[in-house]
């Protein structure tokens, strides 16, 4: 079956719903492709947190009360060093920016009944997407197959990649077109989500045994992330080790406990490519970087990186001005390697300030002033508030 629009969108996770959303209110023409089933992409778990600049995105498009309505605010940030609290004021420090507290799977949700509430075309289950003939000069289209079997060819002006990083847009662009840039951090992370109370405020835990963390994932659950050597594997980590760990490492002996619903090995392994371009295909969110859950920005770099293509793709298709468009691989680069900047420095100060064995005397000095300045100048809190928020 032959369909023509002007964009096709492949993949339905945080950055092709908000493009998706965006372009609709923008009056652009686009179908959306997502291979998983609905149900799944809904109960996706991974990120938590809405910076103040995402959240900006949705009130800017008059997405606001679709999408944020009753999700709550940040305020304190808990960082308990050797099991004694510090507190930091996020949204004061930040000037009133204030984050959300949005669970990815809640916003995933929100995002999927907005652009279908707003007449969208959103096609799940949707197999062997391919994008076509997208390198300069030729006539982008996709293919793909529906549950049933049956072939679709959708000619459109502009594909956007949205597939995340395992996905099949980058993976078609020719070798020596884009360049990749990635660092392993040579540290492991552990992560477990349970049905246990969550933290009243974000929480980090430094403790000589390794970094720990617990977020808030909902009203009665909890993400857990723990340091372990890179390359540790699932089967080390019994329920008995996670819980004695977490009691550790947060300084907590009555840290209530609740049903493991997940277990996960993270990689902490950075990633970019650049351009993030190659003719009418554009890539966006983790299809073009990934970054360590470390300052919680994947989630954020994705909807960032679509909206700036959501203006740019306004701009040429009702405007026929190409120069957004030109400039969408800078534009998110830029606050892309000042995230990836901000996750770095934010890892190494955490774990070098908690196990000294591993960072060595010298960066174990370091990371315990880095981590002392935070708690005693104003400016350099204030500085790290305003990143947090969005940078
Ligand atoms: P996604 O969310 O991976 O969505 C890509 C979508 O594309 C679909 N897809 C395809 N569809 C059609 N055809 C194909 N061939 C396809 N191949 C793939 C997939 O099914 C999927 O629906 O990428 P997107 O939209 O760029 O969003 C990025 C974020 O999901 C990611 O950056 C964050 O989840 C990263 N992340 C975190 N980010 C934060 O901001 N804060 C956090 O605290 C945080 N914690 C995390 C995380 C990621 C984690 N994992 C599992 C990678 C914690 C974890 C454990």
């Amino acid at each position: 079956m032959s369909e023509s629009t002007e964009v096709v969108i492949i993949g339905a996770g945080p950055a092709g719903l908000t493009l998706g959303n965006l372009l609709l209110r923008a009056g652009v023409a686009c179908v959306v492709l997502e291979r998983q089933s609905r149900s799944y992409v809904e109960q996706r778990q991974r990120a938590g947190v809405l910076e103040h600049d995402g959240a900006r995105v949705y009130e800017d498009w008059g997405l606001g009360d679709s999408v944020l309505a009753g999700m709550p605010h940040d305020g304190l940030l808990e960082i308990r060093v050797d099991g004694e609290p510090h507190f930091l004021d996020l949204p004061t420090l930040a000037g009133g920016r204030t984050g959300r507290i949005v669970p990815q799977q809640v916003l995933v949700g929100r995002l999927i009944g907005a652009f279908l509430a707003g007449g969208g075309d959103l096609r799940f289950d949707a197999a062997e997407v391919m994008p076509h003939d997208v390198g300069s000069g030729g006539a982008p289209r996709v293919t793909y197959r529906d549950p049933g079997g049956a072939a679709y060819e959708i000619a459109c002006g502009y594909v956007a990649g949205c597939d995340g990083f395992h996905g099949i847009s980058r993976a078609g662009v020719p070798d020596g077109e884009l360049t990749t840039y990635t660092y392993d951090h040579g540290i492991g992370w552990f992560t477990v989500l349970a049905d246990a109370p969550p933290p009243r405020h974000p929480l980090f835990g430094i403790h000589a045994a390794g970094f720990a963390a617990q977020f808030a994932r909902g009203p009665r659950a909890s993400r857990y992330y723990l340091q372990c050597p890179a390359g540790d594997a699932l089967g080390e980590w019994t329920d008995e080790r996670v819980w004695a760990q977490l009691r550790l490492r947060l300084g907590d002996d009555g840290l209530p406990t609740g049903p493991i619903t997940e277990k996960a090995v993270v990689e902490m392994r950075s990633f970019v490519v650049d351009p993030m371009r190659y003719g009418r295909l554009f890539l966006v969110g983790d299809a073009a970087h990934i970054i360590t859950p470390m300052g919680g920005k994947g989630m954020n770099l994705a909807i960032a990186d679509a909206n700036v293509l959501a203006h740019a793709l306004r701009a040429a298709v009702r405007d026929g001005d190409d120069g957004p468009l030109a400039a969408y691989s800078a534009t998110c680069l830029k606050r892309v390697w000042n995230h990836q900047e901000f996750s770095r420095w934010m890892t190494e100060m955490m774990h070098d300030s908690g196990d000294a064995t591993l960072a060595g005397p010298f960066r174990h000095r370091l990371a315990r002033a880095r981590l002392d300045r935070l708690f005693t100048s104003g400016a350099a809190a204030r500085a790290f508030a305003d990143l947090m928020a969005g940078g």
